[in-house]
């Protein structure tokens, strides 16, 4: 398989300084060689730069950097179509969680274009569910997911979207903080969201599974976006968001073996590391070694890592 390696440097969509050095941390945990060593070629897109993007005002005072948010997306979505034109799995180092606006909005298109439905498995402490006007923090790296989706409000701010993506082809696991706003609109569209109470109960196999099966039985496309705040703090502090309780090492691990297994994964977010917040490197590399079971590697055949 040939991968596309795009960093985006993006930190706007958050309040916590850092992001910006996360595709370099990607790259100095050695991603390409990692996936070369899996025999895969990897090509480095280098990082997006944002366009200029006409200044708004919008009605909530909350909003946070919104118009340099908007320039980074539309530039984003922009890089990205070459990426997913040129290999057969673009990976998106970010940066803060704002960007999967831009990488999505871009999967979307490519798929359009081969005639698949796109679908989207959220891997996530939080649902990024919220609209322009339903955030309180004011943080743009909480709305990704509703934009992609064509909730309402982000007309004539963000750029427009040619191809939102359907609700029923959304996944969200892990999440175990979620706003009123949010928690209403997951039921409003009936989606698919375990959080980590569900995952304590039955596991991240079986629905994990059943998702799979839907993706492959509508000849689908699938993007997986992993934000660093999916796993246990303990073992990922590199993020500005931690929520105790999430993902253990090995059921991440099972998570990334699966969809593996799958053969489905057309493109993958890495987002929210913020390498200034990181213990010498160990959230970096292990996100790195994620993408390694991702793309192949069986954790039963390596040495133990020093996490
Ligand atoms: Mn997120």
């Amino acid at each position: 398989m040939k991968c596309g390696i795009l960093g985006i440097p993006m930190q706007t969509g958050t309040q916590t300084p850092g992001c910006v050095m996360g595709p370099d941390a990607f790259r100095c945990a050695g991603l390409a060689d990692h996936l070369a060593q899996l025999g895969h070629g990897v090509q480095d897109f280098g990082n997006v730069t944002p366009a200029h993007w006409p200044e708004r005002s919008h009605s909530n005072p909350a909003l946070h950097r919104l118009t340099e948010t908007c320039a980074w997306i539309d530039a984003i979505s922009r890089a990205a179509t070459p990426v997913f034109e040129q290999t057969d799995c673009p990976i998106f180092l970010g940066g803060d969680h704002a960007l999967s606006a831009g990488t999505v909005a871009a999967a979307a298109g490519y798929a359009a274009q081969k005639r698949q439905p796109q679908f989207v498995l959220w891997l996530d402490a939080h649902p990024d569910l919220h609209r322009l006007d339903t955030t309180v923090s004011g943080n743009l790296h909480g709305t990704p997911l509703a934009y992609l989706m064509g909730e309402p409000g982000f007309d004539g701010f963000f750029p427009d979207l040619d191809h939102t993506i359907d609700p029923a082809h959304v996944a969200l696991f892990g999440i175990r903080s979620v706003d009123p706003a949010e928690r209403s609109l997951i039921g409003d569209r009936d989606l698919a969201a375990f959080d980590m109470r569900s995952i304590d109960e039955h596991g991240i196999a079986r629905p994990l599974r059943s998702f799979l099966d839907r993706v492959a039985q509508a000849n689908g496309r699938l993007h997986v976006s992993f934000d660093v705040d999916f796993l246990e703090p303990a073992i990922a502090c590199a993020v500005g968001t931690t929520v105790p309780g999430g993902a253990t090492f090995r059921e991440a691990h099972l998570v990334m073996e699966m969809l593996f297994e799958s053969g489905l994964v057309t493109s993958l977010d890495m987002v929210e590391l913020n390498p200034f917040l990181d213990d010498r490197g160990k959230t970096a590399r292990l996100m790195v070694d994620f993408c390694g079971s991702l793309f192949g590697r069986r954790i039963l055949d390596r040495p133990t890592l020093n996490i």
